[in-house]
């Protein structure tokens, strides 16, 4: 029982081997396949890029495979980042895009935002799964908390009353976007599985 996890983000990986814990699956990342260049992630949606990334995968390896493409989306500044998180400041530079974010809220009343997660899951006989998953929250103007990645410094979540970096990963995966996801994964993954 093997599943690639189609991601050169270390932190994403670490969230989805949490989240599988209690699953019997072995699972690899791209570390595993160095062969693996880089894949252009050249869609107009979360969807779009986490299908690319996916297929891309999958047809190298034929092994099942999941992929993420996740991404912070800020209302008053029409929804940006959104599919370019990763790299907002030029870089993926997880301090430089947490700046530039804040640059560009300044003096802005209305911080409101959220993150969202695609996640598809292509199994063996190339048949696809979909699910999103959402987490609604304010952007602060200075960072709070050490855990996390990219943007959870910043990201507060009001029924927490902190941020996402001052969350624990259980905290975290419990009411995160990509935990959100991941729990609609789990509800239809063993029927889908055996199918
Ligand atoms: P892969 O494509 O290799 O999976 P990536 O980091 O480039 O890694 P994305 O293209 O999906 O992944 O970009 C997601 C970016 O959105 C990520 O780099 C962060 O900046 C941000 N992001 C996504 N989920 C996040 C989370 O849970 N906490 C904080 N920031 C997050």
């Amino acid at each position: 029982n093997t599943i690639v996890i189609a991601t050169n983000n270390e932190n994403k990986a670490i969230e989805f081997r949490n989240m599988f814990a209690s699953k019997n699956i072995n699972f690899k990342t791209l570390k595993d396949f160095p062969e693996i260049g880089a894949i252009k992630e050249d869609g107009n949606s979360f969807e779009e890029n986490a299908t690319i990334k996916a297929q891309a995968v999958h047809r190298m390896t034929n092994l099942p495979v999941l992929a993420d493409d996740s991404g912070l989306q800020v209302h008053v500044i029409n929804d940006e980042p959104g599919i370019y998180s990763a790299r907002y400041a030029g870089d993926h530079d997880d301090s430089a895009n947490n700046k530039k974010l804040l640059n560009k809220l300044s003096g802005k009343k209305n911080r409101s935002a959220n993150f969202k997660t695609c996640l598809v899951l292509i199994k063996h006989d190339g048949k696809k799964l979909v699910v999103n998953g959402e987490l609604n929250g304010t952007i602060l103007e200075e960072s709070r908390g050490d855990n996390g990645f990219g943007y959870d410094p910043l990201f507060y979540v009001p029924s927490m009353e902190k941020t996402l970096a001052q969350m624990n990963r259980t905290e975290k995966n419990k009411i995160s976007h990509r935990g959100n996801a991941m729990k609609k994964l789990f509800n239809e993954f063993d029927n889908w599985w055996l199918n």
